[in-house]
């Protein structure tokens, strides 16, 4: 094994040679592969055909049924709106840009495209969710960006920010409301939660990094500050905030949401932006985590949920969405914890077909029975396997891959499933955006030997949005930009 991490290259310099650098990018950590000197893995049993054959399945179903809606219903063979009824974004198009580049579906990419420049309408009348709109359509434009170069997608990205900046803005301690309205402005949700708060960097660090106006990662930050100056005497967090005053308004630590994805930011803000501080924030909250909430008493590791001052334990509940931080404490240098924590939930797919979306790991008993077709275990097997080069990680992915395809498979691609203990498995019917940006891409970049991928500096969001390490993005037929 080697470090990789710096082998970009040519094809690294002609990926970020004409893009304005505001904050230097400092070096991605070491991240090690086994391989040759391109960083190419073996392909893992033929496995990425088959994981390209499952997106498209969802895929052609979703062009056929539910073209220019955010999201397919793969039963009643329709669309659905994912921010608000009546108001769509074409999430699944702009969460699959980056997807449909790597898997080299240059046609579907094109087409792609071409909605967004055409037919994405961010001017409409409708509060949002900031945090959903960062991470998934300035994160999937931004990457969509950097595969394609087509600057409407770049140009897209900044527009909508402008519209989500006032949620920033208009707040007295910087951490942003829940809500703004895209058109007008407005905001509203001023209790809002710590993971909504802080996810934002990675996407906010990038728009200035691309465009040069350090404004938005400027207002990233100072959400992220505005919670870590709040933490406990003990270095925890609390769940909810009042924006306008600071106020915790719910005081339990968890890793759980809605907090997780708030961890991740800090330390891609230092990964990817070289920002000291947020290492030092990153370093000082992981250590009360691993001092206060971390349960070892079942034999296996868990986080539990406490109050934030006392560290007194309140629950034993834990979120298959939890399961990310496998990935990111071996990401971070907890290698030995990140792989504890990845078997504690292998052991849940041992008793379990499926991973409920919620556990009482105590009982090992399903709180939330329901698989919205999470990404997170795979996210955290790719994050292994990149840290330590096991290939345990890609046969626990396989695993994984292979449950999605035969509990989740219907005539239109794939489907959430309500009640992973009934015999048989509930369905439901949706296709979650998030599916196209993460399952799909992770089994493929695991599976495969994605050509355009640099497996030695590849970065990604908490929304699976690739944003270092596309390569190549001439390749696209016609060369340079899709649909220039
Ligand atoms: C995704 O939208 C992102 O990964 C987010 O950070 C939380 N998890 C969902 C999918 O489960």
């Amino acid at each position: 094994m080697r470090n990789l991490a710096g082998s970009g290259g040519v094809s690294r310099r002609r990926l970020f040679g004409a893009v304005a650098a505001l904050t230097p990018v400092a070096a991605v950590p070491a991240v090690f592969l086994p391989g040759t000197a391109n960083a190419a893995p073996e392909p893992y049993e033929g496995l990425g055909a088959e994981a390209v054959d499952a997106f498209r399945s969802a895929w052609d179903a979703y062009r056929r049924l539910a073209w220019g809606r955010d999201e397919l219903r793969p039963l009643s063979g329709s669309g659905a709106d994912f921010f608000a009824p009546g108001h769509t974004f074409g999430l699944t198009i702009v969460e699959a840009l980056d997807t449909l580049y790597l898997m080299e579906l240059d046609e579907e990419l094109v087409a792609a495209v071409q909605w967004v420049r055409n037919e994405l309408d961010l001017d409409q009348d409708v509060s949002v969710q900031v945090f959903e709109s960062v991470i998934r359509l300035v994160g999937g434009l931004l990457s969509g960006y950097l595969a394609t170069r087509v600057p409407a997608l770049l140009d897209l990205a900044r527009d909508l920010t402008d519209r989500l900046m006032p949620a920033f803005a208009k707040s007295p301690t910087g951490a942003p409301y829940r809500y703004v309205n895209l058109s007008t402005g407005a905001v509203s949700g001023r209790e809002n939660y710590v993971a909504e708060v802080g996810s934002c960097l990675t996407e906010f660090g990038e728009l200035s990094r691309l465009t040069g106006d350090r404004s938005y990662y400027d207002a990233a930050k100072r959400a992220l500050r505005a919670v870590y100056e709040r933490r406990s005497r003990l270095d925890l967090l609390g769940t909810t905030m009042n924006v306008e005053t600071g106020a915790w308004t719910g005081t339990t630590a968890t890793l759980d949401p809605p907090v997780d994805s708030f961890f991740e930011s800090l330390w891609h803000g230092w990964a990817l932006y070289g920002d000291e501080e947020l290492h030092t924030w990153y370093t000082t909250l992981t250590a009360g985590i691993l001092t206060h909430l971390a349960d070892r008493g079942t034999g296996r590791l868990w986080f539990r949920q406490a109050e934030m001052s006392t560290g007194h334990a309140t629950g034993h509940v834990q979120s298959e969405l939890t399961a990310f931080y496998a990935g990111l404490l071996a990401q971070s240098g907890h290698v030995a914890d990140g792989e504890s924590y990845l078997d504690s939930w292998t052991a849940v797919l041992e008793s379990f077909r499926l991973p409920p979306d919620l556990i009482d790991y105590d009982a090992m008993r399903a709180v939330q029975p329901s698989y919205p077709l999470r990404p997170e275990y795979a996210n955290s097997c790719l994050l292994l396997w990149l840290t330590t080069g096991k290939e345990i990680y890609r046969e626990q992915a396989r695993v994984m891959f292979d449950r999605q395809r035969r509990y989740c498979t219907v005539p239109n691609g794939f489907t959430v499933v309500r009640d992973v203990t009934a015999f048989p498995m509930k369905l439901g019917d949706l296709t979650p955006a998030y599916w196209f940006s993460e399952n799909a891409k992770y089994y493929f970049l695991m599976f495969a030997n994605a050509r355009r991928f640099d497996y030695g500096a590849g970065y990604l969001t908490t929304e699976g949005n690739v944003l270092r390490g596309l390569l190549e993005p001439g390749a696209v037929p016609g060369g340079g930009p899709v649909g220039k």
